[in-house]
């Protein structure tokens, strides 16, 4: 059974951040990874038009000034492939595939008491033991497919974009049934129309989605990003949901509803998050100005979409802008003028199960050559509860969190010792490489603490874990975003807790929360 100092599970932007800063703290460090290559969601989820919300410039390592210097992105929102690619050059640029084992799936881990060692163990008969167990499993890497009965009779193809395959698949000709109305059905589904002789979009719940305005970027924009990085991440640092944007510095109150046209207008053609974060700030906060910014996207849809009654099956009306995470569209709304594309609400009619022909739903029947399942991901808990994880006593961490997750920053758990995880439940909702940058930076800090002080665990107290869910609450309830239906909620899947699964109180707010419990001597944690 080899031993290693740090074992890292996940290979993707996380894993890469953690084992960089484990190699810097000169710890022996293996990393685990179920795929067959390094990239995680950029990896798995190669689906037609997949690419970032985030814009590509913060969509990125800081840690390395050389990194930053040599990487040239080509468009504001990069796709997959480029997204990969840039995760594969980290990986090599910083000679880290010598410590990661691929196409291995890490089955369990146990803390074992009198060694006070984590035990892991892998699907393919490997035992391991190390000192510190770091996931980086993913936030958005269990994709959920409603387990609708009788997909082993549909005669045709099918596909889950979170596990889209490498080889092509082609729609050229063919009736195409895409089931989901979430980000990632939004990018699919203007690609898929242009081939497609017929496409369904089954849909549930409407979202409000945004135009991003891609685009590619010009050299002279490069340049400026290159020479404006420590300003960008300073600011994306900062921000609320960490993009490289300051504060609109208003709210609806403070103008007239002529100037909120004319702003809204403005932040509707600037694209992306834009729309939210640079027009008012009060947008996820107070229900008025929430719906000034709704219904001017709903009249939007109702401009771009020809057919009134498909244009108002669009439109979202039960549920505040942001409550569920507003995708990106590049010409979504417009795709449901084709003549080859066709919406069904399914709300009132679910879908009930596949057939041989396709899909059925309580009142008809769907035929199709092809089926997209677009449904989602067991966000958050469900990739790190799957896991045989046990702590203390034996005691699994799905049990642990029956009734929803409990941590310390997002990133420990009482009574799973030295448990370090990126991006656990109830750390930030924001641009993701900020949020993993201050998280790992974190875990690198707890780390020297211990050995500085020749300590060999780290756990955080029960009553400083019960204070952050309390905390993680109070800042939900006072958003909008509670009164929606989303998997940041648990929502998505039928039976998981309703709990809030993020921290939405700010990655700047967060990150000094961090260094606080660092400055403070780790004094919400039990050491020994
Ligand atoms: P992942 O990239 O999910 O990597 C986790 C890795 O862990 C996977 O490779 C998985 O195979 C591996 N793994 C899991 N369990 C095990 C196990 N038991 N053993 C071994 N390996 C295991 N975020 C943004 O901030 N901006 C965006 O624009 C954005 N766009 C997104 C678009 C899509 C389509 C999706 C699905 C997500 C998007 N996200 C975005 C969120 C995205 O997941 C993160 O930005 C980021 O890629 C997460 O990195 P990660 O390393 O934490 O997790
Ligand atoms: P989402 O946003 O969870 O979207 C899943 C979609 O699938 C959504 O429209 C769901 O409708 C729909 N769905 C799920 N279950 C059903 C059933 N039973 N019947 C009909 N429709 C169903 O996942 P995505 O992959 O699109 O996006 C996740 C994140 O990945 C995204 O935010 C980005 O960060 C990347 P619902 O809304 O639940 O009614």
């Amino acid at each position: 059974m080899q031993h290693f100092d740090a074992i890292v599970i996940g290979a993707g932007f996380a894993g890469l951040r953690a084992l960089h800063e484990l190699r810097e703290l000169g710890l022996s460090t293996q990393v685990f990874e179920a795929g067959s290559d390094v990239g995680g969601t950029w990896y798995w989820n190669r689906y037609p038009g997949a690419r970032t919300d985030s814009e590509s410039w913060v969509y990125a390592y800081s840690f390395s000034k050389e990194l930053q210097d040599e990487w040239s992105w080509s468009e504001r929102f990069p796709p997959q492939p480029e997204a990969l690619a840039y995760l594969r050059h980290v990986a090599e640029r910083f000679d880290m595939r010598r410590d990661i084992a691929f196409d291995t799936k890490v089955e369990s881990a146990a803390w074992d008491e009198s060694a006070q060692r984590w035990t892991v163990r892998d699907d393919r008969g490997g035992l391991w033991t190390c000192r510190y167990l770091v996931t980086a499993v993913g936030v958005l890497s269990t994709p959920y497919v409603p387990p609708w009965p009788g997909i082993e009779k549909f005669k045709g193809e099918w596909y889950v974009t979170g596990r889209w395959p490498k080889e092509r698949v082609s729609f050229a000709g063919k009736r195409v049934v895409v089931i989901g109305t979430g980000a990632t059905a939004i990018q699919a589904i203007p690609i898929i129309a242009q081939t497609a002789r017929h496409l369904m979009v089954l849909q549930r719940t409407p979202n409000y989605v945004l135009p991003a305005r891609n685009g590619p970027l010009t050299d002279e924009e490069r340049d400026a990003i290159r020479r404006d990085y420590d300003a960008i991440w300073a600011q994306a640092r900062e921000h609320f949901f960490g993009f490289a944007m300051d504060p609109a510095g208003r709210t609806i109150a403070d103008v007239t509803p002529e100037e909120h046209q004319r702003i809204l207008e403005r932040g509707w053609e600037t694209g992306g998050f834009r729309f939210i974060f640079e027009t008012f700030d009060d947008i996820f906060i107070d229900d008025r100005s929430n719906e000034v910014a709704a219904e001017f996207i709903r009249n939007k849809i109702r401009t771009i979409v020809k057919d009134p009654a498909t244009a108002e099956l669009l439109c979202p009306k039960d549920y505040p802008l942001t409550a569920k995470r507003p995708p990106l569209g590049h010409f979504y709304y417009e795709t449901f003028n084709r003549p080859n594309v066709a919406l069904v609400d399914v709300k009132d009619d679910p879908i009930t199960e596949l057939t041989e022909r396709g899909v059925r739903t309580a009142t008809r029947e769907f035929e199709a050559d092809l089926i997209v399942f677009a449904t989602g991901f067991d966000a958050v808990t469900g990739t790190l509860t799957k896991m045989d994880v046990r702590g203390r006593g034996g005691v699994t961490i799905a049990d642990k969190w029956r009734d929803g997750p409990r941590t310390h920053l997002g990133i420990m758990v009482d009574g799973f010792p030295n448990l370090f995880m990126v991006l656990g439940p109830q750390s930030p909702f924001a641009n993701i490489p900020v949020v993993i940058d201050g998280m790992v930076d974190w875990i690198g800090r707890a780390i020297q603490h211990l050995r500085a002080n020749r300590l060999t665990t780290l756990e955080p107290k029960p009553e400083a874990v019960e204070a952050w869910r309390k905390h993680v609450d109070r800042l939900v309830n006072a958003t909008v975003l509670s009164k929606g239906r989303s998997w940041f909620l648990g929502d998505n899947i039928p039976g998981k807790p309703h709990v809030t699964l993020f921290h939405f109180g700010g990655a700047g707010v967060y990150r000094r929360e961090c260094l606080a419990e660092a400055e403070n001597g780790f004094a919400s944690f039990f050491t020994s």
